[in-house]
C-alpha cells in the first residue's frame, strides 16, 4: 500500500502541497480554507506543525478530509501527532542535524502507535537549512541548519538519505523562512538524486513557485503565504 509515494515518484506534473499547520490556523476556518485549496493547482495538503498540541492535529485532519479529496499527509513535529484519520505519514528523519532524538528516537516511539494504524508511511530525509533568521524546527530540534554555501554537505547529506532507502528528501528552509532555498542548491541536489525531492520554507509568490520547479523540486510545499494571504490562491486557480 503505497499509492500516494507511488503517485508522487512516477508524476510527470508540478506538484504543491499546502501546508496546514493548527498552532497558525483555526478549524473554523478549515472549510473556507479548502474550498480556496480545492480551487487550486494544489494536489496535496500537509497537516503539522512543530509545536502542536495531543489531539489537536487529529480533528484538523478530520476537519481537512471532510472538506477535500486530495490526499492528506502528516508532517509531524513529534509523535504525539500521529493520527489514523490521515492517508499517509511523512516518516521524518532529521538528517541535516545531529540531534539522535530526531534523527532515530522519536521514531522508535512512533512505531507502537503505527502498528495500530493503517496510514502510507514514507520515509524522508528532513534537511533544514539556514535562510537568514532561526526557525521553529531549529528551535525544536534543537539542531543548527546546515549552512547554505555548503553546496557539497548538502548534497551528500541528501544522497547518504537515498542511500539509506529514504524515499523522499526535504529541503526546508523553515516556515516563514526570510530566503527560500537557493536555486542553485535544489539543483545540485536534484542531479544527484534519483528519488523525488520535496522543497518548501518562504515561498511567497507564484514567480518563486516556478523557478523552484524549474529548479527541480518534484514536490513544494507552501504554507505562511495563504495564511497570511488567501488571495494567493487566486493566482493558482486550476483551469
Ligand atoms: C514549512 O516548508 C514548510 O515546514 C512551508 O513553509 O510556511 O514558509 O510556506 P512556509
Amino acid at each position: 500500500m503505497n499509492a500516494i509515494y507511488e503517485h508522487i515518484k512516477t508524476s510527470n506534473q508540478n506538484l504543491l502541497a499546502v501546508l496546514v499547520d493548527p498552532d497558525k490556523m483555526r478549524l473554523s476556518a478549515i472549510e473556507a480554507f479548502m474550498e480556496k485549496v480545492n480551487a487550486s493547482i494544489a494536489t496535496h495538503v500537509f497537516v503539522g506543525g512543530s509545536t502542536v498540541d495531543e489531539g489537536v492535529i487529529s480533528s484538523f485532519v478530520k476537519a481537512v478530509k471532510q472538506y477535500t479529496r486530495l490526499p492528506v499527509l502528516l508532517f509531524p513535529g513529534d509523535v504525539t501527532q500521529l493520527t489514523n484519520h490521515a492517508d499517509a505519514l511523512l516518516f521524518l528523519a532529521l538528517i541535516s542535524g545531529r540531534n539522535s532524538e530526531y534523527l532515530i528516537e522519536k521514531q522508535v516511539q512512533a512505531v507502537t502507535k503505527l502498528r495500530g494504524m493503517s496510514l502510507e508511511v514514507i520515509p524522508t530525509g528532513y534537511m533544514l537549512i539556514e535562510n537568514g533568521k532561526e526557525t521553529a524546527v531549529q528551535r525544536v530540534s534543537k539542531t543548527l541548519p546546515m549552512k547554505r554555501n555548503a553546496l557539497d554537505k548538502i548534497v551528500d547529506t541528501a544522497k547518504a538519505g537515498e542511500l539509506l532507502g529514504m524515499k523522499l528528501i526535504y529541503l526546508e528552509a523553515g516556515s516563514g523562512a526570510l530566503n527560500p532555498i537557493d536555486k542553485a542548491l535544489i539543483a545540485a541536489v536534484k542531479e544527484d538524486l534519483n528519488i523525488p525531492l520535496i522543497v518548501g520554507g518562504g515561498i511567497k509568490n507564484k514567480a518563486q513557485l516556478l523557478e523552484t520547479y524549474k529548479a527541480g523540486a518534484d514536490l513544494v510545499v507552501i504554507g505562511t503565504a495563504f495564511e497570511e494571504d488567501p488571495n494567493f490562491f487566486n493566482e493558482l486557480i486550476r483551469l
